[in-house]
């Protein structure tokens, strides 16, 4: 559960559980008391969230579930209530507050104590189980966090090893299939009592769109990207083919999943080293940068503060720093999973995060904040209205700034020693940027793709991990290198799965980022080619991505994307030019190549 509902919806509290309907209440009073409600749910279920989050054990288990549970019947009762108001003349603000409350779950739970009880337990376990999780091998080796098993597949091209790492975690996803088969049960029965045929209905039903356009929408984006996809994964592949042999590596068919230097082969980054395409042209290793300047984690979400800083944005309050999670504790199971907070509807934000000096997690951190910038840019919407104009908006605004990391700028902050521009850096530089944003695509797509089937049913448990194979190969490429049947649940390897955060979410977000930066480049007065825009400094910027942020989810997406970029629709053609020159590349790299799988 990520920041629209930690902020807007996460809650709890007999306060308003108790409160009681009035009779004669307006559709007005209705709303402004739910907002008075929220605020006060939100900030006790946000403390036992995090609590629970940064200390995973017995007793935060049940403070969680039982804020969980609160929220719930507060959920259920309020949309109950405000079906009085369903022919009654309102204000558009007041009927999108409506929209927003039946929207404000990703799990509703059944109206019956027991089941919402039950459903409440199931969420805490399956996400505490997750974030505990380790591999134990049975050769006598200590046991793996996450964390550990990530840095194997980062840093060893050894193809057994790899191997070792990518099942192993995979051995921790096994006990979350039940549960997470009991979970789609009753939160479609919760989904139903909405008025949803299924839940992936109601998580399609945040977009300003019908649930069936919406679903046509991200076909459409993911067909204008494919090319770009099927360019990389065809060169990478032969790339591949060579460091492992064709024998690991068949030149017709999927990749291995454990090759690309990723748990999950959503982003490649990690295995630049094998993909460079000019050797040693071009200095982009910010990873020594950090470790030879001894880079703490405070001082790398300091620079990241700094870049918002530099565009106007306000500091971050000094509660940010004295509550946020920045490193793995040494005496207990946290949520590892990095992901922002916005507490209190107001400046209680957070971050929580275990960040080690790698300019992943550099990255990772500019995408946190830009969270929390949001957060804040909002706060004075009413809280009904507080979130991103839809989830794709709140997951692309630190990524946008990521593109303003160009070496350019890595140089000025001294991450770099300098900015090459030669033709052949640039290739480089394109190639470490696309192993990370291009190759995410197809994986930001099928995620949800095989979650609505299987809310929809069409997907049965004794099909999940056939299902989820059949998805990962379609749309990526891989293929587990043996049979992954039905005794494993490889898609609860992945933290939004038991911790049930909707993904389409992600993939829209590396369409946009490239709209929006394209848009904040224009107002930078920016003129070369995208790649090389990076907004650091610039007021002007500032300013129009501040208006966007504060608009909040308070108008229809479409209103908020035409004032900052003048179009009403997400759009690709940012992205592919963005990467043009890698493309042109690429596709001279695949001559007599046959590609796809
Ligand atoms: O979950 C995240 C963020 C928190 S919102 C770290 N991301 C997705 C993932 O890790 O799978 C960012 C990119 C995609
Ligand atoms: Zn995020």
């Amino acid at each position: 559960m990520l920041s629209l509902l930690l902020s807007l919806a996460a809650c709890d509290v007999d306060v308003a559980v108790d409160a009681t309907a009035q009779a004669d209440e307006s559709p007005d009073e209705f709303v402004a008391r739910l907002n008075t409600e929220l605020a006060e749910l939100g900030r006790q279920n946000g403390a036992a969230n995090w609590v629970r989050a940064t200390y995973i054990n017995h007793d935060t288990a049940i403070l969680a579930a039982a804020a969980g549970e609160r929220y719930s019947a507060w959920h259920s009762k309020s949309v109950a209530e405000s079906l009085k108001f369903s022919d009654a003349d309102m204000s558009a603000d007041t009927a999108r507050s409506i929209k927003q409350l039946k929207l404000g779950t990703s799990e509703p739970a059944p109206n019956d104590p027991a089941k919402r009880r039950e459903l409440a337990a199931i969420m805490t376990d399956m996400s505490g189980m997750y974030g505990a999780g380790k591999y134990c091998p049975d050769d006598g080796r200590e046991c793996m966090s996450l964390n550990e098993l990530e840095n194997v597949l980062a840093a060893s091209r050894d193809y057994d090893a790899q191997l070792d790492a990518w099942q192993g975690w995979r051995e921790v996803a096994k006990p979350l299939r039940e549960k997470y088969a009991r979970f789609v049960e009753l939160s479609n029965e919760g989904a139903n009592e909405l008025g949803y045929g299924d839940l992936g209905q109601l998580w399609r039903d945040g977009y300003d769109m019908s649930p069936a356009e919406f679903e046509a929408e991200t076909a459409r984006l993911w067909q204008q990207v494919k090319p770009l996809y099927d360019a990389l994964h065809c060169h990478v592949r032969a790339e591949l083919a060579e460091e492992y042999g064709a024998d690991k590596v068949p030149l017709d068919g999927p990749i291995p999943a454990h090759l690309l230097g990723n748990m999950w082969a959503q982003e490649w980054g990690e295995i630049y080293d094998l993909l460079e395409p000019y050797p040693g042209v071009g200095d982009l290793d910010v990873d020594s940068a950090l470790i030879e300047q001894a880079y703490t984690p405070v001082r790398m979400v300091e620079s990241a503060e700094q870049f918002y800083v530099s565009l106007g944005f306000e500091k971050l309050p000094a509660t940010f720093w004295e509550r946020s999670m920045f490193v793995k504790p040494a005496d207990r199971e946290v949520v590892c999973h990095a992901s922002a907070w916005g507490l209190d509807g107001g400046d209680d934000l957070r971050i929580k995060m275990c960040i080690e000096p790698a300019y992943e997690d550099l990255r990772v951190i500019y995408h946190e904040l830009g969270h929390n910038f949001y957060q804040r840019a909002y706060k004075d919407q009413p809280r009904l209205l507080q979130g991103g104009a839809h989830g794709g908006f709140h997951e692309a605004i630190g990524d946008t700034i990521t593109l303003s990391m160009t070496p350019g700028y890595l140089a000025e902050v001294g991450l770099i020693e300098s900015a090459e521009t030669s033709e052949e850096a640039v290739i480089n530089r394109q190639m470490q940027q696309a192993l990370d944003k291009v190759a995410f695509l197809p994986f930001g797509k099928l995620i949800d793709e095989w979650r609505w089937d299987v809310f929809a049913g069409k997907t049965s448990p004794d099909n999940y991990n056939k299902a989820w194979w059949e998805l990962r190969t379609r749309y990526q490429g891989i293929a587990p290198t043996s049979e992954r049947g039905e005794d494993y649940f490889d898609p609860g390897a992945k933290y939004h799965v038991p911790g049930n955060t909707s993904y389409t979410r992600y993939f829209l977000a590396r369409i946009l980022q490239f709209q929006f930066q394209r848009s904040l480049c224009e107002a930078a007065g920016f003129n070369g080619p995208l790649h090389e825009c990076s907004v650091f400094g610039s007021k002007e910027a500032g300013e129009r991505l501040q208006a966007m942020l504060a608009a909040g989810a308070s108008r229809p997406w479409q209103e908020t994307l035409e004032k900052l970029t003048g179009t009403r629709e997400m759009d690709a053609t940012a992205i592919i030019d963005y990467f043009e020159p890698l493309m042109s590349w690429l596709e001279v790299q695949n001559e007599g190549r046959s590609c796809g799988w």
